[in-house]
């Protein structure tokens, strides 16, 4: 396949590094873990993307999971056109807001209180600060490789973006914060009760994706989630689910219904915000009424639960809700990862395929990928190789090993057909 051209990628890129840092606006766009240019999008619909030199790509990245019903679907996007004709933001209560939440809480009734935010960051940040104010402590229990957002006490052995440029933990974060916070292995439940162990009276929370797709997808073994929830019900911690990328993405219901698991926090995002800058963080009512106003946990948002993205993350979820793409998604998910894992057979190359419902990751590794060191034995050039080649073929997955592929509803048959000879193209130049 012959290489496309990318000229005006090529420039924009050189031109975006004069002013914005890396020529980005989240470091995992940059295309550092796979080398070569950043492609600029100019738009996008459905399934598809076109970048500035009018490439044309199946996009399984997504913008990083919120567009499960595919790109600018019409309905979203007019309701957003509407709302946006009664004013942009307010900074004053809507009606709209109190929809949103009323059909979150509907949703994952584990949400008895919730508060709307503008990024997961927000909503992470959040739920932290509560846990510690709910239980008097300061430990946070993280697992390695997972990515929370970036807030100061997480970016410990984060995974996305920070695992990508192969730097373990950031720079700027003050030693006494990371020092609070406990990164074990995920699927590990022996680390987990050994720092309950030590500093079970300390640990205000654990934090956990309930699928985690920030080492790349890497799939909950039987019994971990439900040790964790009785581990933190035994020491007076809290569990909180980060479903920012899970929530809505197996049904129309958090990952923890999958599970029948019922955490004292959860936080939302990408999916639940439409694909607008909405997030949320909500749980037992006991815990989120410490929040101000009405009590003495601060937390506010200029933008936070902004009536344009709540009238969008609305629309999006009223047709996820009556089109149930789920069984579909699944179906073609389960034919691409089959596909692909007879591809590399063919082809005799050895990869690992995780998938959990509607996201999977290709891992480039003789060995299962069950949590972050055996994530890390990926070999992320080969990686590197494959997300160029399938890019030369129009095929868009995401540009760093650690992150997930995900399907959207307007990802047709035809797609699936298309990436599997795609894929086996490029296993072919291995
Ligand atoms: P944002 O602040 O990016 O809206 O959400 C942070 C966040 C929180 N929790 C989970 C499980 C997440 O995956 C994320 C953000 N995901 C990354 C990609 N996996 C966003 C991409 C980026 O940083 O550009």
């Amino acid at each position: 396949m012959a290489q496309r051209k990318i000229e005006k990628s090529r420039r924009l890129f050189k031109r975006a590094q004069k002013v914005l840092v890396g020529g980005v606006n989240s470091p995992v766009r940059a295309f550092k873990s796979v080398g070569g240019v950043p492609r600029f999008l100019s738009r996008a619909q459905g399934s598809k993307i076109w970048d500035v030199d009018g490439n044309e790509y199946i996009d399984y990245c997504l913008s990083w999971g919120p567009l499960i019903l595919g790109h600018a679907r019409k309905e979203v996007l007019n309701a957003a056109a509407l709302a946006l004709k009664q004013g942009s933001t307010f900074g004053i209560p809507t009606e709209t807001e109190i929809e949103l939440a009323e059909v979150l809480k509907k949703a994952i009734p584990s949400l008895e209180r919730l508060r709307l935010t503008s990024s997961g960051t927000e909503a992470v940040m959040s739920a932290l600060r509560l846990a510690r104010a709910a239980t008097g402590r300061d430990f946070i229990v993280k697992f390695t490789g997972a990515y929370h957002g970036h807030a100061d006490s997480l970016l410990v052995q984060a995974g996305s973006g920070l695992t990508s440029l192969g730097r373990p933990d950031s720079l700027g974060v003050p030693k006494s914060f990371a020092q609070t916070t406990l990164s074990l292995p995920y699927n590990n439940i022996p680390a987990v009760k050994e720092a309950f162990k030590k500093w079970g009276g300390k640990i205000a929370a654990v934090i956990v994706e309930p699928v985690s797709g920030n080492m790349g997808t890497v799939v909950p073994e039987k019994g971990f989630l439900e040790s964790l929830r009785d581990l933190t019900q035994k020491h007076g911690a809290l569990l909180i689910f980060d479903e920012v990328i899970t929530g809505f993405r197996f049904g129309f219901c958090g990952a923890q219904k999958l599970f029948g698991i019922s955490p004292d926090l959860t936080c939302l995002g990408k999916i639940a915000g439409g694909g607008f800058p909405l997030a949320a963080f909500g749980g037992k009512k006991g815990v989120m009424n410490l929040l101000a106003p009405l009590g003495p946990v601060y937390q506010g948002g200029t933008l936070s639960g902004n009536p344009v993205a709540a009238r969008a993350a609305l629309e999006l979820l009223s047709l996820l809700k009556k089109e149930n793409p789920y069984p579909d998604l699944n179906r073609k998910t389960d034919e691409l990862v089959a596909g692909i894992c007879q591809e590399a057979r063919k082809a005799g190359v050895s990869v690992q395929v995780n998938s959990f419902g509607p996201m999977f990751t290709v891992f480039f590794s003789q060995q299962p990928v069950r949590d972050y060191s055996s994530a890390k034995k990926s070999d992320a050039k080969k990686y590197a190789a494959f997300f160029h080649a399938l890019l030369d073929e129009g095929v868009y997955f995401p540009p760093s090993q650690f992150e997930a592929c995900f399907l959207s509803s307007a990802h047709s048959d035809s797609d699936i057909r298309k990436t599997l000879a795609a894929v086996g193209r490029a296993f072919s130049r291995f």
